[in-house]
């Protein structure tokens, strides 16, 4: 359902008690009152944004550290600096919208509001994780919350977030779909397969490319021809624009234009966002392909949980109290979700047998 836009922009500052009160351990999906210019947030919204990015960073950090200690197994492909793309996408996308990635999406399944502890015991491989401890880092799904995975080989969520889109479109609803894919993806030919007939069929899938400007060690000026990927879809007649991906604002407000758009019948849209990822491709990548002093000067100058703490600082809508306050309060439902994935059962052997395959129902 697409979002209000017409509630007036409040002036009221939260307290940071109200704030804190406000926190389920889940990234907010659905959202309340909106300002009215999208790109200015509200005190309530930009504190809720700090609070989902911070939820996503603290989480990759306990997830990178507890593979450091050999808890979590397979590939793990951390999301720490590109936290406002899903968080400022997820604030312009209704209740009901879908949202499919690749294999770099603990964030996106937190922006979704899926359970952090879920999350983390199927990164522990146990029963309490969203696939039951058999999926891993790349493969959760949560139907329930409209988060379609979780998906391992580059560029496969395309298609599949293309025909998310077709479904919507034949069953008349009005829902949007998010199909997230890569700078690297970007190159695939089943990308471009998917844009033809997303515009052929009008379908309503806004293709989000967040360009961390790397694939594996691989920077986007070594492997690509055309590097404003916003233009990839000109052969289709397929909108794009190019988005600070490190501001969650600018994010929310490219984000609501395409939702617009998509969900007025008009076909699909592209956002490439440009953001960066400060840790390795995954965790057995030593980055050497990149300078420290690169990796530095994007913290320093753009990081997107930075750039929200200032504004609430500045704007005196919290005090240092209450954002440490909010950090505490994080890291112990980040804890919890790290306690909870270290003693949920490994999944019994013959669990080896289901889920092999669906049954189709009528
Ligand atoms: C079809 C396919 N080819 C190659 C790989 C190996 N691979 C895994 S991630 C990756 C890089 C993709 O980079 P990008 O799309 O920019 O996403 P990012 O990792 O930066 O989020 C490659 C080549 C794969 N998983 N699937
Ligand atoms: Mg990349």
């Amino acid at each position: 359902m697409a979002s209000s836009k017409s509630s007036p922009k409040s002036t009221a500052k939260p307290s940071a008690k109200a704030a804190a009160s406000k926190s389920t351990g889940k990234a907010a999906s659905g959202r309340a009152a909106k300002s009215k210019s999208s790109a200015d947030f509200t005190p309530e919204e930009e504190m809720q944004a700090y609070r989902d990015m911070l939820l996503i960073r603290r989480f990759e950090e306990k997830a990178g550290q507890m593979y450091g200690m050999g808890l979590i197994g397979g590939f793990c492909h951390l999301y720490i600096g590109q936290e406002a793309v899903v968080v400022g996408m997820q604030g312009a996308i209704g209740e009901g919208d879908q949202v499919i990635t690749g294999y770099r999406d603990h964030g996106h399944m937190l922006a979704c509001g899926m359970d952090p502890k879920g999350v983390m015991s199927e990164l522990t491989g146990r029963e309490g994780g969203y696939s039951r401890g058999k999926g891993g880092s790349m493969h959760m799904f949560s139907t329930d919350k409209h988060f379609y995975g979780g998906h391992g080989i580059v560029g496969a969520q395309v298609p599949l977030g293309t025909g998310l889109a077709f479904s919507n479109k034949y069953r008349g609803n009005d829902r949007v779909c998010l199909a997230y894919f890569g700078d690297g993806a970007a190159n695939q030919g089943q990308v471009y397969e998917s844009f033809n007939m997303a515009e052929l069929w009008q379908l309503p899938v806004i293709y989000v490319i967040e360009n961390n400007q790397y694939a594996m060690g691989t920077s986007i000026a070594r492997a690509s021809a055309m590097t404003n990927l916003s233009k990839r879809g000109d052969s289709f007649n397929i909108p794009g624009a190019q988005v600070d991906g490190m501001d969650v604002r600018a994010v929310r407000a490219a984000g609501e234009e395409a939702v617009e758009f998509c969900r007025s019948g008009k076909g699909p849209y592209i956002l490439e966002m440009k953001t960066y990822r400060y840790r390795g491709h995954s965790m057995s990548d030593p980055a050497k392909y990149r300078a420290k002093e690169e990796v530095n000067k994007m913290r320093q100058e753009h990081d997107p949980i930075e750039q929200v703490r200032v504004r609430l600082l500045e704007g005196k809508i919290a005090s240092e109290d209450d954002l440490k306050s909010i950090d505490k309060e994080i890291r112990a439902i980040v804890a919890d979700a790290a306690e909870f994935a270290q003693s949920s059962p490994e999944p019994d052997p013959s669990e080896l047998w289901t889920d092999v395959l669906a049954s189709v129902e009528g």
